[in-house]
């Protein structure tokens, strides 16, 4: 039942602010008197004062003691030693990027939301990826669930869908958040592990919660090693509701799906490129901004009308539970283009301040248990990260619409407010600012009308019991490849867990009720005796297998953006290194030219070529596919050159592409390997074409089990 009110007379509305509604599209703009310029400046202390010296500080004699007096040097001590804030209690390690989001058509019969009606607005985004567990200045690639929080800045007010790359979580109910980011955390004697969670409090906590079991899988996945940050899924796991301008309400779930396809790295280079490029993702993602290669994301919800709330073999409200998409498709609303990155790390990707509870009129909550607790918990951490309850004044939060209410005062307040009623109803002030009703378009916020008619009780609903069904849905649902690297990260992790009776029981009490084949390989890898035979009754879904699940059906359908590196050493054929530049480019992949050092490398016709890095510079890890171009001297150079040869057999170890050509065939014999689907061999267009093809499938998966031979 809708409880819409007429709409206010647009002469009201409008003596509340003077911003063009209709022009509010650059959140750059309305952010431009924030930004700050040095360029053609004088250096000046806080206080605007211009300083002479900033070399020395105000002594009695140049090597006497220091003066109390010298306010520039103090001004600038103190303010040095404030800099941190503290950083987040979860997520802390992130980076974030501007850009818009478009919705394709009007969506009203969907929503009134605004930002999803008129596809000729770009609303202004800014999002935040992150991992879970480490500290700010943790790895990038650890075994982690990765945060996809997006800021809409829409003409309604913020609108943040603070999202993860999984569409499931550990807990079903809030109360457990604490207790869940306890045992993540590191071990509270020694802080070890930093980023991961192969150790005993984890496995402890998990083990004896089986509501986890299915998130847990996720995370044993290789969804938690991302290759990228533009090649992640994002989810808004809760299930929301969505309010047409009728006050019709449906429950909806929110899917990011990147353009550039789903895809991992392996494992064993995840753990590689944590110490040898911590930051990884975000140079990745950084650098693919730069170049102009602006990351996409298609937004797109499940919907599922009031009346089929209790349809499903599972409770929609519990956020340990998918709706798989073979039972309810995506409708596809809009797409996100990240396009510029922060001018300052700390002031926009640090100081943003998500809330599940930011949301705009035609948008509202589920009664997800979880999702209610998160509605307390965001803004309450702001309170002491940002300092104060006056964090949407921090540039980066601020909505793009002036904000009028009667909140006052508080630390670290900007606006002045003008006028003498910092309350309503008043006469003083004309009675401003008022309330607006809600309405079809432009109203005030109004919940959902949703009757509830309960006893207040702390009660888990026995519609949350079933805690193994999508967990062994999601295993069933992997490819090969994709269930042997879950057994294997069962296995790595239970094997860095101490206490063996925490082994023990996560293999009988979780794998085991998930799938018995699971169970009995990890229990193998750990040494111990092989399950039976699980320990509750699953019930059966009415699905076997969602392929919706599986990164092996998620492959874009390009190379763009893929990199690649050349290995040359002078004596290189020129004219080889140049058409496969050529040929990368036109497939939107990138090329680096690398040598034995970062010295110049000359071509067998005596050109001088400038290399890009040295190889030990730029490991086979940083990239997709590796080129080797013929030239008898390269190629005998290459041969006798440790790195050179650890290079290729690396990037053959981690499945990727790598074409030989000409002379290069030679390495096939030097480091004993096979040509297979993605060992291509040949100098023609058609060994591009076939060398293009293995970059596509991202892995040469077949190759698998023979590398796992070839030293790591
Ligand atoms: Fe969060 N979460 N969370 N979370 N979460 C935070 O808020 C919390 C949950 C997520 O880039 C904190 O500003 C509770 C689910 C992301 O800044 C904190 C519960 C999902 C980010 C918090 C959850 C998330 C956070 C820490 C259980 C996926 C990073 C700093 C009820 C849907 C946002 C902060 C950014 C951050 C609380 C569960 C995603 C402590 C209590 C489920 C992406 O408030």
């Amino acid at each position: 039942m809708s409880t819409k009110k007429p709409a206010a007379p647009k002469s009201e509305l409008a003596g509340t602010d003077t911003l063009d509604r209709n022009n509010t599209n650059s959140k750059l703009e309305s952010l431009e008197h924030f930004r700050s310029d040095a360029t053609g400046q004088a250096l000046r202390t806080n206080q605007g004062v211009k300083v002479a010296d900033n070399q020395n500080t105000l002594k009695a004699g140049a090597r006497g003691p220091s003066l109390l007096e010298d306010f520039i040097m103090r001004e600038k001590i103190t303010h040095f030693d404030h800099e941190r804030i503290p950083e987040r209690i979860v997520h802390a390690r992130g980076t974030g990027a501007h850009g818009y989001f478009q919705t394709y058509e009007n969506h009203s019969a969907l929503t009134k939301a605004g930002f999803l009606r008129d596809p000729a607005k770009k609303t202004p985004v800014f999002v935040r990826f992150s991992t879970v567990q480490g500290p700010r200045g943790s790895g990038d690639t650890v075994r982690d669930v990765r945060g996809f929080a997006v800021k809409f800045y829409t003409d309604e007010g913020v609108y943040d869908l603070v999202g993860n790359n999984m569409p499931v979580f550990f807990i079903q109910d809030a109360i457990k958040f604490p207790d869940f980011v306890h045992a993540v955390k590191p071990e509270p004697h020694n802080e070890i592990p930093t980023g991961g969670s192969a150790h005993d409090t984890f496995w402890d906590f998990v083990s004896l919660q089986p509501e986890s079991a299915h998130m847990v899988i996720w995370a044993m996945s290789d969804r938690a090693i991302p290759k990228s940050l533009r090649s992640m899924q994002g989810f808004g796991v809760h299930t929301f509701r969505m309010i047409n301008a009728d006050g019709k309400s449906r429950f909806v779930k929110f899917h990011w799906r990147p353009t550039a396809g789903t895809c991992s790295l392996v494992w064993d280079e995840a753990q590689k490129l944590a110490g040898k490029d911590t930051d990884y993702h975000r140079r990745d993602l950084w650098e693919s901004i730069e170049m102009g290669d602006y990351p996409e994301w298609e937004l797109g919800v499940q919907v599922v009308e009031e009346e089929n709330e209790h349809a499903f073999d599972f409770d929609i409200l519990d956020p340990t539970k998918i709706i798989p998409e073979e039972i309810v498709p995506i409708t596809p609303l809009g797409k996100m283009v990240l396009n510029r990155n922060p001018d300052n790390f700390f002031a926009e990707t640090e100081q943003v301040a998500f809330c599940p509870g930011h949301i705009v009129p035609g948008i509202d909550f589920s009664n997800d248990p979880l999702l209610q607790g998160r509605l307390f918990s965001y803004t309450d951490t702001q309170i002491s990260r940002l300092g104060g309850p006056n964090f949407h004044e921090i540039p980066i939060n601020r909505p793009v619409i002036p904000i009028h209410n009667g909140q006052r005062d508080a630390q670290h307040r900007t606006t002045i407010d003008k006028g003498r009623a910092a309350y309503e109803p008043n006469s003083i002030d004309g009675g401003w600012p008022k309330e607006t009703p809600p309405a079809a378009e432009d109203g005030g916020f109004e919940s959902y009308y949703e009757r509830i008619d309960a006893n207040k009780v702390r009660q888990r609903s026995e519609s949350f019991g079933d805690h193994f069904s999508q967990a062994r849905l999601f295993f069933n649902s992997m490819s090969d490849h994709e269930k042997e690297h879950i057994i294997a990260a069962y296995s790595f992790e239970l094997g860095k867990v101490e206490r063996e009776f925490i082994r023990a029981r996560q293999v009988n009490e979780i794998l085991a009720n998930i799938d018995l084949e699971l169970a009995k390989r990890v229990a193998q890898n750990l040494g111990l005796p092989a399950p039976k035979a699980g320990t509750v009754d699953v019930p059966k879904t009415s699905l076997d297998r969602s392929p919706a699940l599986s990164q092996a059906n998620l492959l874009p359908a390009d190379i763009k953006t893929r990199k690649v590196a050349i290995l040359a050493a002078d004596g290189v054929d020129g004219a080889a290194i140049d058409a496969m530049k050529k040929a990368l480019k036109a497939e939107g992949a990138h090329a680096k030219l690398l040598g034995p050092t970062s010295a110049p490398v000359k071509t067998a016709d005596g050109k001088s070529l400038a290399v890009d890095a040295s190889m030990e510079g730029m490991p086979s890890i940083a990239f997709d596919a590796v080129f080797v171009p013929g030239g008898a001297a390269s190629i005998q150079a290459l041969s006798g050159d440790g790195v050179a040869l650890h290079y290729v057999l690396e990037a053959y170890k981690h499945l990727k592409a790598i074409a030989l050509h000409g002379e290069a065939k030679q390495l096939l014999d030097v480091l004993k390997l096979e040509a297979d689907a993605g060992l291509i061999v040949g100098a023609d267009a058609k060994s591009f074409k076939a060398f293009f093809a293995a970059i596509g499938q991202h892995r040469v998966w077949e190759r698998e089990p023979k590398a796992k031979a070839v030293p790591a």
